[in-house]
């Protein structure tokens, strides 16, 4: 039995619902501290759990026999710079109740990391596993401090800890809040209602990127993997970096009139060149054979034909 916390995110609903195709509906449970809309109580078991409240999530995993934990919940890179002081309760705090909980329980534990745990002083092109971590916002430091505490736990009791360093993530189905990424998932929809994207990063500002379905399956296939498979506990994942013109560019294969403008702000275009250009996934590909399976015009042509199926 599984349990999936912040299943509400950007990740959580299309994660479960690829583990309940593998392991059936009833064994993966997604949890928030949020009512969710009709169609995801209709989908499988969902259940309240705050990840700040340690009695709350013991009685959820004693309850239902959870043997792993995927934990979703944080607060991403321009929001925490914003919300420093909740960024840390529910970035840092949160993710010791969690380590603690899986120590507890005997857990298995996900916990994705991002290139936010990069910073400044990183070799960005390419960012390797293992190099010079100084991010520069809470989101990152908050990072950093989950792949080591992790790591710690599994070199020192056994605990079976798991991280991927995701890029930018771009879905259709749901949207991500309060990252630097995010509007690589914004010029879609605007591109399709208005036919204008006023973008906050500079045209040329290039980030390492992914499409959903390939975080999903990276994340599923890393929690399968052997553990005799695993030379590291925390890997880069990649599939391919752009810049917000060249996805412009790719976008407008399909829909010519697609008019961009850029005013860069300054918080999210800081973090962005704070962070990698692109990321080094040797390690992931040769240990557990991570292989992508979108590129940037295969992205931008599943993204229009989901996103213009759902509004019809
Ligand atoms: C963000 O932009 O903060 C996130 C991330 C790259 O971790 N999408």
């Amino acid at each position: 039995m599984l349990v999936q916390q912040s299943g509400l995110g950007q990740l959580g609903v299309g994660l479960a619902q690829m583990l309940r195709k593998q392991y059936g509906k009833e064994n993966i449970i997604l949890s928030d501290i949020r009512r969710p809309p009709t169609e995801v109580y209709n989908m499988g078991p969902f259940v309240y759990a705050d990840v700040l409240d340690y009695k709350n999530l013991r009685e959820l995993v004693v309850n239902n026999r959870i043997t792993w934990l995927v934990h979703y919940s944080a607060l991403l890179s321009a929001i925490g710079e914003a919300n420093v002081a909740l960024a840390r309760t529910i970035n840092i705090t949160g993710l010791h109740n969690v380590l603690d909980l899986a120590l507890e329980n005997c857990l298995r534990l996900f916990v994705p990391s991002t290139i936010g745990a990069f910073g400044p002083s990183s070799p960005r092109d390419p960012a390797p596993d293992l190099c010079i971590q100084r991010p520069r916002t809470i989101y990152g430091v908050s990072k950093v401090h989950a792949e080591l505490m992790g790591e710690y736990l599994h070199h020192k009791y056994g605990l079976d800890f798991r991280c991927l360093r995701y890029p930018g993530v771009v879905s259709a189905h749901s949207k991500p809040g309060g990252g630097t990424t995010d509007y690589a998932v914004q010029i879609f929809h605007d591109a399709l209602s208005s036919g204008h994207h006023e973008c906050y990063l500079r045209s040329n500002t290039r980030l390492p990127m992914m499409h959903i379905s390939d975080c999903h399956r990276a994340t599923i296939e890393f929690m399968q993997a052997p553990e005799s498979q695993l030379s590291l506990r925390t890997y880069n994942i990649a599939a391919m970096s752009f810049t917000p013109e060249e996805v412009a560019e790719e976008i407008r294969k399909h829909l010519p009139n697609l008019r961009v403008t850029y005013n860069p702000d300054t918080i999210r275009q800081t973090i962005a060149d704070s962070w990698p250009v692109r990321f080094d996934d040797s390690n992931a590909r040769q240990d557990w054979g991570w292989k992508p399976a979108y590129g940037l015009s295969e992205l931008v042509t599943d993204m229009l034909a989901s996103i213009r199926e759902k509004k019809n």
